[in-house]
């Protein structure tokens, strides 16, 4: 994906990677989903992301986490729709 996401692309990169099918992702599905974003992190990186993103706490990212987190902190490559850039 070298295009900046859209919504629809967003929602389909989080369905993709949640392999267990109940609306969150845990920390390889989270991987996973960085992946499809093209966005190469490393292992601890990517673990402080995603705790950085479960502002929950409970161990899992919601696509609300998952969107509050991109639009919040840019992680993705341009723009998000509704975001600042
Ligand atoms: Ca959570």
């Amino acid at each position: 994906m070298t295009t900046r996401p859209t919504e629809d692309d967003l929602l389909a990169v989080f369905r993709r990677a949640d392999l267990g099918g109940d609306d969150r992702l845990d920390l390889m599905e989270f991987t996973l989903v960085l992946e499809s974003l093209g966005l190469s992190w490393t292992r601890a990186e990517t673990q402080d992301r995603f705790e950085q993103a479960d502002t929950n706490r409970d161990g899992f990212i919601s696509y609300r986490e998952f969107r509050a987190a991109l639009d919040v902190r840019g992680w993705a490559s341009g723009p998000l729709p509704g975001a600042r850039s």
